[in-house]
């Protein structure tokens, strides 16, 4: 059978006359994505890179300026012109500069396949030009990475064991979700997401008897439960309202102690603040209430609730993209930790049940088919979200874990299979500092914003064009990816690119180890078999699973539940914290002497806001991150145009907005423009725009400019979490919106750039 692997699913591509017309669903997908109907249409469109390009001041002066970038017309090349220059290019700089001026930490999340996975290609292929800059942690979970090994364990390893679905339908009573389900977001996971569980989950979960609560701005973050109550909070304000509940646990004396001392460190310094001790307030409910916006009596009855029943208190990781990030999270493990519930089925903790489509599917993770990296002799790396100071302020200090480093002098970047034009905050302070490198090279499939702003564009083959394998951590399924249609225009894969410039950067031996791409898919199936074994999973052998089609990982015969073997015997299974067990108070962390992130969790007053509105830039529903924004699914979600904006109709009102109207949002950051939808699925005060819509400035030669498609990043702030883990910050960002009463300018996100001849 011929299927291929998306990150939001597995499909099997129909294609006509060379065309693909078609992504239908595998059978066995309880919840497809529609996500994946996107594809036809979008992957030959005037969107696509076709042909290698070059910036035209580039061409005439390679490495001199950086001014031109995203405003300058391309001048297209054949390959081997664009690939002398690229090889040009990284020999200059590195004989001027050394290989610690390049930076190639290209964050994203590239596509399905494994082999083809262009972060790890490229990873692989700089370490062979001796190092690289690299960036730590990501965007999705900056503050949590950091936090939680000093406080509970690795993140990764946290991920891989979330109780099971089932065995929550068969134990838990009440899910608080605080950020909800979102069904939105669980069509995906890295890798691959071959069937969809989060609907079903909800329905089963129902079925038994579980009473949800959805703590968060919106309602629509938790959907298909029979018994579901939505607590409007106001953003930000989640650690306010878990201290307020551990308040009346440790009031009424319903905390569990014998949990306390067994299996946690530094209760006592957390209750001297909780109760007000330490400075003299009380974290109680209506202490709460005033900053969440929660009446007191709810939260009193919550608490009782949360004590009498089997509990599950589940936290997005939206959460922690914030301001002072960590707290969240560690009042979570906190308020878990009180109820004494963890390593129970049914109860404890869960970190993003709904984030990712496989979190709690309760299969083994064996870590999947991977392209060996080598090894990077260059030590020097930035917190992932930190881009714009380090390319703004070279050998300028930053914190980080409770160290002191410096940011390098980057005169080169090399992206391939991520969109900072997408993923960063504060793009136009972004934008400037994109100016400041001597050279960028770009591998992109699309013309995006990260393409259009580069010097040397290459195209790059979509997982349609080549042969590959999809496996994702706890997926049901392994799949073989196999090429459907020709590249589109000139468009190579990643690793022929990179394998033609080691050819002539002298490495191609090193880099390509003699093999071919099919030899590679066996050789990295082989490595994921070993693995496999090791978890007690047997793989078959290669040429039985692509004549197949695909592998269906067995499910282990008991059921997933987070941190069992650490509650039944912490002695032998000590978590990998300082102490060995939860930490309630961290002696490390207060070591590091942070003013943003003390030693226990504490709620940090936030100052008043200069716009009225908290902004929710979450993630799409109808694409995956920027990808596909170009595709029909997407499409049909904008109104005139631009990105669809939700606002409450209390908001509306007062502004004289109308449902279907363009507004402008702005701050001190920057403006957009977007299409009005007013909701009270929303609350008062809060206005959600998704991320994702390719940012379209109205003139790139302006600084500044007005971004008329509805790109949030324009005004999201550029700061990290804390000196901990200096994490995303994006959904701590406020705004004013206004209607849009000027004349409309087109939307060119999707438009090719403009070329000239040479
Ligand atoms: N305001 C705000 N900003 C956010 C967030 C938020 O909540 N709010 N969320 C953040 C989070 S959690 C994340 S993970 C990031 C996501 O940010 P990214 O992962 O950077 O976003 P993507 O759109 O997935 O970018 C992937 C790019 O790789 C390209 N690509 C795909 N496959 C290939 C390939 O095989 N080869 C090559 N060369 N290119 C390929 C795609 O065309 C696309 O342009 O965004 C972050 N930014
Ligand atoms: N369709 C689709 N799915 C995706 C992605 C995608 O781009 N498209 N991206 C994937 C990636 S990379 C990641 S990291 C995960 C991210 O998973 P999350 O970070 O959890 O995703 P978000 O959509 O940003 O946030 C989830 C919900 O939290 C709520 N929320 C925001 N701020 C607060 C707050 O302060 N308090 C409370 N209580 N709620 C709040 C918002 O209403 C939002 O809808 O999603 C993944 N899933
Ligand atoms: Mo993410």
């Amino acid at each position: 059978m011929s299927y291929t692997s998306l990150h939001w699913g597995a499909y099997r591509p129909l294609v006509e006359n060379g065309r693909l017309v078609e992504m239908r669903p595998v059978p066995w997908d309880r919840d497809p994505s529609p996500i994946g109907s996107s594809l036809p249409g979008a992957i030959d469109s005037p969107s696509r890179v076709r042909r290698p390009a070059v910036r035209q001041g580039f061409l005439e002066r390679p490495g001199r300026s950086g001014e031109g970038r995203g405003c300058e017309p391309f001048v297209e090349v054949d390959w081997d012109t664009a690939l002398d220059l690229v090889a040009a290019e990284l020999q200059r700089v590195r004989r001027d500069y050394g290989n610690r001026a390049i930076f190639g930490g290209s964050y994203g999340w590239s596509s399905a396949g494994r082999f083809h996975h262009a972060q790890s290609q490229l990873h692989r292929f700089l370490n062979g030009f001796g190092g690289y800059v690299s960036s730590r942690d990501s965007y999705s979970l900056g503050a949590g990475r950091v936090l939680m090994p000093h406080i509970a364990g690795d993140m990764d390893w946290l991920l891989a064991q979330h109780t099971s679905w089932d065995n929550l339908a068969e134990h838990c009573q009440l899910f608080v979700a605080f950020g909800g389900l979102p069904l939105k977001n669980a069509q995906v996971s890295p890798g691959g997401a071959s069937d969809h569980l989060l609907r079903e989950a909800i329905g089963k979960l129902s079925r038994a008897g579980v009473r949800f609560v959805n703590v968060g701005p919106l309602r629509s973050d938790l959907e298909g439960a029979t018994d579901c109550e939505w607590w409007p909070l106001r953003p930000g304000s989640d650690t306010a309202l878990m201290l307020a509940l551990a308040y009346v646990l440790v009031d009424e004396g319903l905390q569990d102690e014998a949990f306390l001392a067994r299996y946690t460190v530094g209760f006592e310094r957390f209750r001297d603040y909780l109760l007000g001790h330490s400075d003299g307030q009380p974290k109680d409910p209506h202490w709460a209430s005033a900053r969440t916006d929660i009446p007191a009596p709810r939260i009193v009855e919550l608490a009782r609730r949360m004590a009498a029943s089997r509990t599950m208190i589940n936290v997005a990781y939206a959460l922690q993209r914030a301001v002072h990030g960590e707290q969240p999270f560690w009042m979570t493990v906190t308020l878990a930790a009180l109820l004494g519930q963890i390593g129970l089925p049914g109860g404890g903790f869960g970190l993003g049940y709904g984030a990712m489509n496989n979190t709690g599917s309760g299969r083994k993770p064996f870590s999947g088919p991977r392209l060996d990296q080598g090894s990077n002799p260059v030590r020097d790396f930035i917190p992932v979200a930190r881009i714009a100071d380090m390319l703004l302020q070279p050998g300028a200090p930053f914190d980080y874990d409770g160290q002191r480093h410096h940011y390098p002098d980057i005169r080169l970047v090399y992206w391939a299979g991520g969109n900072a034009f997408h993923h960063h905050q504060d793009l136009n302070r972004f934008v400037r500092a994109w100016q400041r490198p001597q050279t960028i090279v770009v591998h992109e499939q699309y013309w995006t914003a990260q393409a259009k702003y580069a010097d040397i564009v290459l195209p790059a083959t979509t997982v349609l064009e080549r042969d590959d394998i999809g496996s994702a951590s706890s997926d049901r399924f392994m799949v073989a990816m196999k090429r459907a249609i020709a590249p589109v225009g000139e468009a190579r894969h990643d690793y022929r690119i990179f394998l033609d410039l080691a050819r002539r950067l002298g490495f191609a031996e090193a880099f390509g180890e003699g093999r071919d791409e099919m030899d590679w898919l066996r050789h990295t199936y082989e490595g994921s078999r070993q693995r496999a074994r090791e978890q007690g999973i047997e793989l078959p052998d290669f040429d039985d699973f692509w004549a197949e089609g695909c592998f269906e990982v067995p499910r282990p015969a008991e059921q997933t539940v987070l941190l069992k073997a650490f509650r039944d015997d912490p002695h032998a299974h000590p978590l990998g914290t300082p102490s060995g067990r939860l930490e309630l108070y961290s002696e490390r962390i207060a070591g590091f002497g942070y003013a943003d992130c003390p030693g226990h969790p504490v709620w940090f007053e936030p100052p008043a806001p200069r716009y009225p509105l908290h902004l929710i830039s979450n993630q799409p529903k109808t694409r995956l991150h920027s990808q596909y924004d170009h595709g029909a699914y997407s499409r049909a979600s904008k109104i005139r145009e631009r990105e669809p904006l939700m606002l409450n109709s209390q908001d509306a009102a007062a502004r004289g907005i109308a449902d279907g109207d363009v507004v402008r949002v702005f701050n001190a950051h920057g403006a957009l423009l977007a299409g009005a939808i007013v909701s009270d699925e929303v609350r008062p005060g809060v206005v959600q725009l998704a991320t994702g819509a390719w940012y379209d400035p109205l003139d790139p030669a302006a600084p500044d400019s007005l971004e008329k498609h509805g790109n949030p990043n324009v005004l999201t702030r550029d700061v990290g979490a804390s000196s901990l883990s200096q994490g995303c910050s994006a959904h701590t960002a406020h705004v004013e919106i206004e209607r849009w009463t000027g004349e409309l300018p087109p939307v060119s996100a999707f438009q090719p750039p403009r070329f000239v001849a040479r």
